[in-house]
């Protein structure tokens, strides 16, 4: 451990952390590169979670690096409003191309949290500008993510990162969750079992009435819950019943997007075209943070109506299409482009499921899922202590040299695509022998 004392890390409020166990016997990592981070005790760490299911391409990457670098002393910020620089508009240009179909027109945020806003209220606007002021309720789903703003966190289904803020938004439903493992446990890939589930819509919709129902937003694979795979045909039911009724379906690709299941979105992998995506996270590969919202051209052109020096859409931050996050996106999708990491991610899926269903038969273990190069380990939870098992699992495996994720009980991994096969295996090797060792 490097010399950080006790009282240095105390003024810091860690974000979704245990604030005063961090601080007891914290975790600092000090350098990066390729797929290991270095800890503050020298050790070398395998980044089985991409950091945070954003560094898709891997640490340090030069060429992202030296685009940061030069971006920085030549235009270090313009601003966002009624102004505008070269590289928004190439990245806008870039990010539309590689959505489906008429998904082709951009709005930059800075975070996934910010993307489920922005979508959130430019479903409710485009509805009023419409015509249809009625049409304001918003469809989420239990143990969905989308962020931490009112809006994500209401039509959020994670029940610990709502109880504590009260009512929420009004005029919020849910969706029910799509994982039970009495049907599904041990699936590879999408389960048999659920597309019943997609049909609640249809419940939803004859409760409020679908003039009243603005949009449906789910995530392709709900990743913060535990990697939840949608079931087959679920989410093909669910696009047909929201053009039964026009409500508008938002994925929420701030995980799933670039490449995590080997394609550039998960509407391309599903064949499924959403009116809205979110994302986030790998559109930078996390070296500059930035977010953003595609939405189909029919919704666009819905707001471009008005006297034409009016703003059509009155929303938007400082720091939308930033100069260094666009310097850093370009990079990015060049990368993924040269390197071909989606197809690389998607030529390593069946390996990756293979060692995740390797894990079968291990201690704890009562469900393994995976999609693409996403996985989930749910462990039984120890009685009357959720959460206390899968804790310590992190931390052993991170004593052991592997970072993984854990929500509740779940061990979530996400690696970054430049991940070799041979840590792949150092991975799952590091979990077994955790496992074996777990109370
Ligand atoms: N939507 C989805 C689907 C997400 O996964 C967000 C929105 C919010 O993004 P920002 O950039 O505001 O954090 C996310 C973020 C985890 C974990 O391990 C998941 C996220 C972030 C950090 C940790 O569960 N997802």
């Amino acid at each position: 451990m490097q010399s950080t004392a006790a009282a240095d890390l105390e003024s810091y409020w860690m974000p979704f952390t245990a604030n005063r166990q961090f601080k007891a016997a914290p975790r600092l990592l000090v350098e990066a590169k390729g797929v290991y981070y270095t800890s503050a005790d020298d050790r070398r760490i395998l980044d089985g979670t991409a950091g945070m299911w954003c560094v898709n391409a891997g640490h340090g990457d030069r060429r992202i690096v030296e685009a940061v670098q030069h971006q920085v002393t030549e235009l270090d910020y313009s601003p966002a409003f009624q102004m505008g620089h070269p590289k928004a508009f190439e990245l806008a240009n870039r990010l539309a191309r590689l959505m489906p179909g008429d998904l082709d027109h951009v709005f930059f945020t800075n975070s996934g949290s910010e993307s489920v806003e922005t979508a959130l209220k430019i479903a409710i606007a485009y509805h009023r500008v419409c015509g249809q002021a009625m049409c304001t309720r918003l469809i989420g789903r239990e143990r969905g993510y989308h962020g931490v703003g009112l809006g994500g966190t209401s039509v959020g289904g994670m029940v610990n990162n709502r109880r504590l803020f009260g009512s929420l938004l009004a005029g919020v439903d849910h969706l029910p969750q799509t994982h039970d493992r009495e049907h599904q446990a041990f699936s590879r890939g999408q389960p048999e079992w659920g597309v019943h589930l997609a049909d609640e819509l249809e419940c939803i919709v004859g409760l409020h009435g679908a003039e009243t129902i603005s949009a449906v937003i789910v995530e392709p694979v709900a990743g913060s819950a535990g990697v939840l795979v949608p079931p087959k045909r679920y989410l093909e039911r669910l696009r047909a019943i929201c053009d039964k009724y026009s409500i508008l379906l938002i994925f929420d690709e701030v995980i799933t997007a670039f490449g995590r299941l080997g394609t550039a979105s998960a509407a391309e992998y599903f064949g499924i075209q959403p009116d809205l995506i979110t994302c986030a996270k790998g559109l930078t590969n996390a070296v500059v943070p930035m977010g953003a919202v595609v939405v189909r051209k029919p919704i666009y052109d819905a707001f471009m109506q008005g006297p034409n020096y009016a703003i059509e859409l009155p929303h938007g931050y400082t720091y939308s299409g930033h100069p260094l996050a666009c310097a850093a996106g370009l990079a990015t999708l060049d990368v993924y482009r040269d390197d071909k990491l989606f197809q690389r991610a998607a030529g390593l899926a069946s390996y990756w499921e293979s060692a995740v269903h390797s894990l079968k038969g291990l201690p704890h273990v009562v469900d393994l899922r995976n999609l693409g190069l996403l996985a989930g380990i749910e462990l039984e939870s120890r009685l009357g202590k959720p959460s206390e098992r899968g804790f310590e699992a992190f931390l052993k495996c991170f004593e052991k040299g592997a970072l993984v994720r854990t929500t509740g009980d779940i061990i979530a991994l996400s690696p970054p695509l430049i991940i070799e096969k041979a840590q792949i295996d150092q991975l799952f090797s590091i979990i077994a022998d955790v496992l074996k060792v777990l109370d």
